[in-house]
């Protein structure tokens, strides 16, 4: 890499939780809870999540009171983008007052042209890209800047990704060319309920999984524990969650 960043930072990385979908994911709550704890436990710098938090925009304020108290629970920064369950249009879940009153260290991507929340100090710059529409004309990458200087770039993304031999359209495509030709550091991808590796190039891009487990397997969940290494680069680990 040309532009070696400074700074070494742990990442830990989820998606897809489903909250308030008793029926089809009903240790969710757990699952976040364990993701929360998963956090300290591996000594992580920061929470990202991959979207798909909510199942649906009828979850109650109780709920979004519960994830947000969640949230601050952590010494960490938690970078949250929005998914095609919890969309970024007028009546998302974001814009209910558990969101305004949330505790400082809760960061929600809003813009659906993309946006950088920047932490200097920690020397990251995280990109995401929040989905008004899952329509196979939203593409999750697009507008995704270069690194800047010493920093880490990190982006998020939420959306189907194509492989080369994939032949039907899909919602919020994500495609490898434009994965290798991305230039992020990482990419944390959210959408799928399993873990899969899918980097292309030089950039490492990951289905991190949902925590509580593929969907019909209950009980393996996992995050994505990410270590950004000046020296030895990116790396990743799957990790057991309770
Ligand atoms: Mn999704």
């Amino acid at each position: 890499m040309e532009n070696m960043p400074e700074k070494k930072l742990r990442l830990i990385h989820t998606s897809d939780t489903h909250l308030g979908d008793p029926a089809g994911h009903p240790e969710a709550s757990a699952a976040l809870v364990s993701v929360v704890e998963a956090v300290a436990r591996n000594k992580g710098d920061m929470l990202l999540i991959a979207g798909d938090v909510f199942d649906n925009e009828r979850v109650s304020d109780d709920l979004l009171e519960w994830f947000v108290t969640q949230m601050g629970h952590l010494d960490t920064p938690a970078i949250l983008l929005p998914g095609n369950h919890d969309l970024i249009h007028e009546t998302s879940v974001y814009h209910r007052d558990a969101f305004r009153n949330a505790s400082e260290n809760l960061f929600v991507f809003r813009d659906t042209d993309g946006e950088v929340l920047s932490f200097p100090d920690m020397g990251i710059d995280l990109w995401g890209r929040a989905m008004p529409m899952h329509t196979p004309q939203f593409k999750p990458l697009e507008g995704m800047p270069a690194p800047v200087e010493d920093n880490w770039l990190v982006a998020l993304a939420h959306g189907h990704f194509h492989y080369e031999e994939d032949r039907d359209q899909r919602s919020s495509p994500i495609y490898p060319q434009e994965v290798a030709d991305s230039g992020c550091h990482y990419l944390a991808l959210g959408h799928w309920d399993r873990h899969v590796d899918v980097s292309q190039g030089n950039t490492t891009a990951v289905y991190s999984g949902c925590p509580l487990g593929p969907i019909g397997s209950p009980g393996a969940g996992e995050v994505t524990v990410v270590d950004l290494d000046p020296l030895s680069g990116v790396s990743y680990r799957q990790v057991t969650i309770n």
